[in-house]
């Protein structure tokens, strides 16, 4: 029998900002073999309409061994493995489509929170190791991010084969921050110290990181 690939989706950009690092995270471990593993790279739309049937199709049309999907979180300074999603929707700003979603659930029948199936506190380890800040999440939050964890494990679930899914929160890019300063130094509109969200990592870290969350 073949070998399953590994899938990592890494989302789109968001939120009026022209760059996610979790999209260019993905397109640098696509098409690779990392630790024996075929590496199948997918974007995911910022959208809510699109889930949860787009995690469906996606298992259904690779059979992944597992699946590792990457969002930005603002402001997060370490790589962040979440350990559960929710089956809550329920939205600060819209998603790409002009959605805001209030209160409102990922899946109205689902369970009330579905855990990772990845080996969560095995890579939080394996990446600090290798002297990268990472740490275990109990909160994706309540946005696309966790749409999508929840939906991939949901769909793992009907699978007829065992799928490994998971969620890992990556931080702003060191140029994104670089902008953002710019941006609130121009409008100087608030002070510097009311914001919170000027943490980075750079881009060869995140894709280290997630070649070890994919090794382990
Ligand atoms: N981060 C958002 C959605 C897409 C992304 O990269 C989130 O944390 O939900």
């Amino acid at each position: 029998m073949a070998n399953r690939p590994v899938l990592v989706t890494g989302f789109e950009p968001y939120g009026g900002r022209g760059r996610n690092p979790a999209h260019e995270a993905m397109k640098q471990v696509r098409g690779r073999t990392i630790a024996g593993k075929e590496i199948v790279g997918r974007g995911l739309p910022v959208s809510f309409s699109r889930f949860p049937d787009i995690a469906a199709e996606l298992i259904e049309e690779l059979n992944p061994s597992s699946v590792i999907s990457l969002g930005l979180w603002p402001g997060e300074s370490m790589i962040r493995i979440e350990r559960i999603g929710v089956n809550i929707a329920d939205f600060g700003i819209p998603d790409n489509d002009g959605i805001l979603a209030v209160d409102e659930q990922v899946d109205s029948t689902g369970a009330a929170a579905l855990m990772s199936t990845l080996p969560v506190r095995a890579i939080e380890r394996a990446v600090l190791q290798e002297g990268i800040p990472a740490s275990l999440s109990a909160t994706a939050g309540t946005y696309l991010c966790n749409i999508c964890l929840y939906s991939f494990l949901q769909a793992a679930q009907q699978h007829h084969e065992p799928v490994a899914c998971g969620f890992i929160h990556v931080p702003y890019l060191p140029e994104q921050v670089a902008e953002l300063l710019t941006a609130v130094r121009d409008e100087a509109s608030v002070e510097l110290h009311q914001r919170c969200d000027f943490a980075s990592m750079d881009l060869d870290r995140i894709v280290r990181a997630v070649e070890i969350a994919i090794s382990q």
